[in-house]
């Protein structure tokens, strides 16, 4: 029942507005939102799920790799995490961390490493996960200690990731460590760590208010290849924020599902529950609530299709997907808010849709960058772009 008069926005192709309609069948046939007991079990069938229905390939690029296209269409990735998100939060993470886990791997690959992992991304077939947080560097990327030191043909890891999603399903992770040619975020490479890799362990599984596979990380004289490093000695810093620039995006998409669903619901209840001989959609109260809810849907819509069709045109996005990550991350916690308290008590019942959504949106305004990032982000183009006119 949501809103779909937004697909006729000047930012999509009929391609968007098939796979959309493409995904919203599959979705409702195939996804029950309800997933109690084993969230790894759920999360690995989802995965399994979507990549045998071909939504994974999406979350690649190359097609000789198993992409849907060469370069990843972000406009597809933001449908595809709204409408997944609008019918299961879980649903959403499990697409989503498989296109920022093999993210850099799209980015900067080689053929060979795109042919090994990629392929198998697209096809459900391998879990992918992004390491770049610890315990003491997260809104700091450049502060990171984890080391990788080479030796011989070998680079050796030495360290701890948290916070890292999928973190114990994963069967590789694209790992971010300090290889020392500079200091600071000019000193960092990648690399692909298959699970397996002795050295590799997981030294903590964290447990998190909207439950998904999540962990703390340790390396302990990790040796890998050489050839696992993505692009070049010192590129890390670089690789991770291409790769956050376009995911980012894609949050606030996630936040846009969540927040057109929590619009659903309000007005599913608004507009059928009696009170004081009228319906609780009658009361202006209700009304200036519904108008807020409505327009915040729309202004995190229109903040995230033009930081994805920006991207898919080719142009530099930081900022953009900064300011849409920010709002639509931001705007949907009040819309959710607003929804849980049109629903009242039957709104704080578990597993109630707006309960559940109440929990899920919370992490999405911390993770990937949290807000207070995203405008340290914003206010330095910001400024950066007003002294370069200044100057010019
Ligand atoms: N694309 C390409 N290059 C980028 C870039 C981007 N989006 N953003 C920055 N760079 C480059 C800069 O141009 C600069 O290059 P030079 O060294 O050649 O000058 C270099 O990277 C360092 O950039 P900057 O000075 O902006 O780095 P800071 O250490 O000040 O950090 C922030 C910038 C805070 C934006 C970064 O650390 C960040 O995004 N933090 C949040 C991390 C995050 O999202 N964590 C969640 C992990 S996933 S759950």
């Amino acid at each position: 029942m949501s809103d779909k008069s937004y697909l006729d926005w000047p930012f999509f192709d009929d391609r968007h507005r098939q796979l959309q309609a493409d995904l919203e069948r599959w979705a409702g046939d195939n996804i029950s939102g309800d997933h109690h007991g084993d969230t790894d079990a759920a999360c690995r069938d989802f995965v399994k799920r979507l990549g045998a229905a071909g939504w994974l390939r999406y979350a690649v690029g190359g097609t000789a790799c198993g992409g849907k296209y060469d370069v990843i269409d972000t406009r597809a990735i933001c449908l595809l995490r709204e409408t997944l998100a609008r019918h299961s939060g879980l649903a959403d993470f499990a697409f989503a961390m498989q296109g920022l886990g093999s993210g850099a791997i799209t980015l900067h690959g080689t053929p060979q490493q795109k042919q090994r992992y990629l392929t198998k991304v697209a096809a459900g077939e391998a879990i992918a996960a992004f390491a770049l947080s610890e315990p003491n560097s997260g809104s700091d990327v450049a502060a990171m200690s984890c080391a990788a030191r080479r030796d011989g043909n070998d680079y050796v890891l030495d360290g701890e990731k948290t916070w890292i999603s999928n973190g114990g399903i994963a069967d590789f992770y694209v790992v971010f460590a300090r290889t020392g040619e500079a200091p600071g975020s000019r000193g960092l490479s990648a690399f692909i760590v298959d699970a397996t890799t002795p050295g590799l362990e997981i030294a903590e599984r964290i447990n998190v208010i909207a439950p998904h596979p999540l962990a703390r990380l340790r390396f302990t004289n990790c040796r890998v290849p050489a050839g696992n490093m993505l692009g070049k000695p010192a590129q890390g810093f670089k690789i991770a924020m291409q790769t956050l620039d376009i995911f980012r995006t894609s949050v606030a998409a996630a936040a846009l599902g969540f927040a057109r669903r929590a619009l659903d619901e309000a007005l599913r209840r608004a507009t059928t529950r009696p009170m004081f001989n009228q319906k609780l959609a009658d009361f202006q109260i209700t009304q200036t609530k519904l108008a807020q809810m409505a327009t915040g849907v729309d202004i995190s819509a229109l903040l995230t299709y033009r930081a994805a069709w920006l991207r898919d045109q080719g142009k530099n996005v930081t900022r953009e997907a900064a300011m849409a990550k920010m709002t639509a991350t931001e705007t949907a916690q009040q819309v959710i808010d607003a929804a849980v308290q049109i629903w009242g008590g039957l709104g704080v019942v578990s597993e109630h849709p707006v309960e559940k959504l109440y929990r899920e949106i919370r992490a999405l305004r911390i993770y990937e960058g949290a807000t207070e990032v995203q405008q340290l982000i914003i206010a330095r183009q910001t400024l950066t772009a007003y002294e370069q006119e200044v100057r010019t």
